[in-house]
């Protein structure tokens, strides 16, 4: 676990509890719950033309590059005005389809600035397709003038390694990916500190090279609201990215937990609480979807192993049945202890102490945790399968 994320907004809903105890509390954790849903975050996608702008915004909303909704890729100069895309599960995530810095209509920065306010967006991405040019280093400037992140993305990887494939038989995929990468440091080195610092991809493939690792940097320069909005609008195409989901997702436990609790309607028969089931179902849908487990009978889950199935089929049914989790739920000493320790300087004793909240913290948990378990063998099994396609 990042440590970041373990309990979502743990400052505010402490400020919250010594200034107002739980008065109202049920308004103000629906809201930190449910905020990230407004959050706009806006990329900027610059660089030469010709560099694979265009593509990789189609790449990152999963839309073909022919599709009527694509972005237009070509091989001569397609981009002349700044073009902003939703994305298609959430159109708060835009990316702005940036003409190139050296095209004629904007050659020099100034222009280029004026045109593209640059203000308007939370992060760049610089893309190259051979070397960064001095008028790529030169925006980086003013972007970090700006106060605002930037990446360097070198893409068209695949040709890179195709051409290489073919020169040598000694062929050394690491070896040709460290050249380039040495080389983009070298020419940017009063930019960039680590070698990590340039990404390396391929708009064709992003499911390998730096594809993943570059939609996890970014989320880690977003505000958190920010963040929140771009993790779950993205679909987990990597363990990495995967991971990233579940932690936010258990961050949210204790909101959850704590809502669940001071609004709690339905008494638990055999235990002496009440919690509000609608919500914990509606959690638990969160993360089956979130964490992409597909549903009964679709075309992804019959493509699955049997054995897989049968787990999904299992979490279908927990969810429908959400109350009797907690009739047959058994908080053991440790986890009252844990909740004690960890959760009631932050959200005051009578929530974090009460039995509802404790329960209800518990068996989220260990339901994001099975949920999880299934999403990692979902994630694989279709990942292979997409690579056996591609080698047919
Ligand atoms: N092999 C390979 N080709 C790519 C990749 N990304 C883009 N291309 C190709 O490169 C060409 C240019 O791509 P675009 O996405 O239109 O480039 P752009 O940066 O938007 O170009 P402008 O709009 O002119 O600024 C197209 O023929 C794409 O198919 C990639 O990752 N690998
Ligand atoms: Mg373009």
């Amino acid at each position: 676990m990042d440590g970041e994320w373990e309990f979502l907004y743990a400052d505010e809903v402490e400020e919250y509890v010594s200034e107002n105890g739980i008065s109202n509390i049920d308004e103000f954790f629906k809201e930190k719950l449910e905020g990230w849903q407004d959050a706009e975050v806006n990329i900027g996608v610059t660089g030469d033309s010709g560099t694979g702008k265009s593509s990789f915004i189609n790449a990152i909303r999963e839309v073909d590059d022919d599709a009527e909704e694509a972005a237009k890729v070509g091989v001569k100069e397609t981009t002349l005005f700044p073009t902003c895309y939703d994305h298609p599960s959430n159109p708060k995530i835009k990316l702005t389809d940036l003409p190139g810095v050296g095209t004629p209509r904007l050659s020099d920065l100034d222009s280029y600035c004026r045109e593209t306010n640059l203000d308007d967006y939370d992060t760049f991405l610089i893309f190259s397709s051979t070397r960064f040019t001095k008028k790529d280093w030169e925006l980086a400037e003013i972007i970090l003038s700006l106060k605002k992140k930037f990446f360097f993305v070198r893409n068209k990887i695949d040709e890179n390694v195709r051409a290489e494939q073919r020169k040598k038989s000694t062929f050394n995929e690491t070896a040709v990916l460290e050249e380039i990468r040495n080389d983009c440091v070298h020419n940017l080195s009063h930019l960039l500190k680590n070698m990590e610092d340039v990404f390396l991809i391929s708009n064709h493939y992003p499911l390998k090279w730096d594809f993943d690792r570059l939609t996890c940097a970014i989320l880690d320069v977003l505000p958190m609201r920010q963040k929140e909005a771009l993790c779950l609008s993205l679909k987990a195409m990597s363990k990495h990215f995967l991971k990233k989901k579940i932690e936010l997702l258990c961050a949210r436990i204790p909101l959850v937990a704590g809502l669940s609790a001071v609004s709690a309607a339905i008494p638990i028969p055999g235990l002496s609480i009440a919690v509000d089931i609608g919500l914990i179902t509606k959690e638990l849908k969160l993360y089956r979807s979130q964490l992409g487990i597909p549903s009964e009978g679709c075309k992804k889950f019959l493509m699955l192993k049997p054995a897989t199935q049968a787990l999904i089929s299992q979490i279908f049914q927990t969810i429908a049945s959400a109350a009797s989790l907690f009739s047959k739920y058994y908080v053991a000493e440790t986890a009252l202890e844990e909740v004690a320790r960890l959760l009631v300087p932050i959200l005051g004793s009578v929530i974090a102490g009460g039995m509802s909240f404790t329960t209800t913290y518990c068996v989220l948990k260990q339901q994001l945790d099975e949920i999880s378990e299934v999403a990692f063998k979902v994630l694989e099994e279709t990942t292979r399968l997409s690579s056996e396609d591609h080698h047919d």
